[in-house]
């Protein structure tokens, strides 16, 4: 199957369950509207395909990987949900819609983004697979999200407005913010398939690499990008005077950048067989305009 048939057939698979999941929330006031508005709203689900994807890679069954997909983007999406806040980024449109607190309230908004956090780990802890995979799953879903990764970057991002930061500063941020959450997720689909150490190890690798360059994408298209497309306002990096590779190296370097960390990526799947996929995705990111 070529890369658009598979990607779609694992988005679909990814909304529906997705959307499963919703239904067995309650709708106590808005928040299960709130949640399932951000849920539901159209994200690209990058980060359940690469579980599902890894996961495939090393052998494993992706329908059983799913709650482990699942979870992670609940996890995903409390995350903007949260960053778009008034006390955070204060952003009125995200994937081309009014953000969550426009629509329903910023009590709502926070409860929404609570609740997904919080259902992202009990739709993990009840995967239909072996024990200590679960545990391994749980443990390395919340060290990505929690205070050594994605808030711990965000909480570093929000200190960092109106500061001119240095590339390593920029790095350690875009790591903790973004690619831990990445590598997570090629980490869960290994861990969903029981891969070897070694296996889990090299799809972590590849995933840093794309996860690095996903971000350097992203800075670029706050730039360049068509704002209908990109689905929130272009130039926002500038406004919350954000450092960003792209101020700082130019956009012909990030580009060219991109593109190295592209095939860094594809190269630590090199030992292994069925990596067309992962290594075209890794490819069609790198030429993303949303
Ligand atoms: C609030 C704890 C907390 C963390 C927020 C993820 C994040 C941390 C902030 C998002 C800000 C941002 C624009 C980051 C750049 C890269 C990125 C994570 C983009 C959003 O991910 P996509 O493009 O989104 O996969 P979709 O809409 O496709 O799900």
């Amino acid at each position: 199957m070529e890369i658009n048939a598979q990607l779609r057939a694992d988005q679909i698979q990814i909304e529906d369950a997705l959307t499963a999941y919703t239904k067995q929330w309650p709708a106590y006031g808005a928040l299960n509207e709130a949640m399932s508005y951000s849920l539901l709203s159209g994200g690209k689900r990058i980060r359940p395909v690469l579980v599902l994807e890894v996961c495939r890679l090393f052998g494993g069954n992706p329908e059983r990987a799913l709650p482990l997909a699942c979870g992670l983007e609940m996890v995903h999406t409390y995350s903007l949900i949260h960053d778009d806040l008034p006390c955070m980024d204060d952003d009125d449109f995200r994937r081309g819609k009014p953000t969550n607190h426009k629509v329903f309230g910023e009590a709502n908004a926070v409860l929404a983004g609570d609740a997904l956090l919080t259902a992202a780990f009990s739709t993990l802890a009840e995967a239909d697979l072996p024990p200590d995979r679960i545990q391994r799953a749980v443990a390395t879903l919340a060290r990505a999200a929690g205070p050594a990764g994605m808030v711990g970057g965000q909480v570093l991002d929000l200190l960092g407005e109106g500061k001119d930061l240095t590339e390593e500063e920029i790095l350690t941020i875009e790591t903790l913010k973004t690619g831990c959450m990445i590598e997570a997720a090629a980490r869960l689909g290994a861990i969903a398939a029981g891969s070897s150490q070694e296996g889990e190890e090299a799809a972590a690798a590849y995933a840093r690499k794309l996860g690095l360059a996903f971000q350097i994408r992203d800075d670029l298209l706050d730039v360049l990008g068509d704002e209908a497309e990109f689905g929130k306002p272009i130039g926002s990096d500038e406004a919350n005077q954000k450092s960003t590779f792209v101020a700082r190296k130019g956009i012909a370097a990030c580009e060219a950048w991109v593109q190295s960390l592209t095939q860094e990526a594809v190269d630590h799947l090199a030992p292994f067989s069925g990596k067309e996929f992962l290594c075209d995705l890794a490819h069609v990111l790198a030429g993303r305009n949303k």
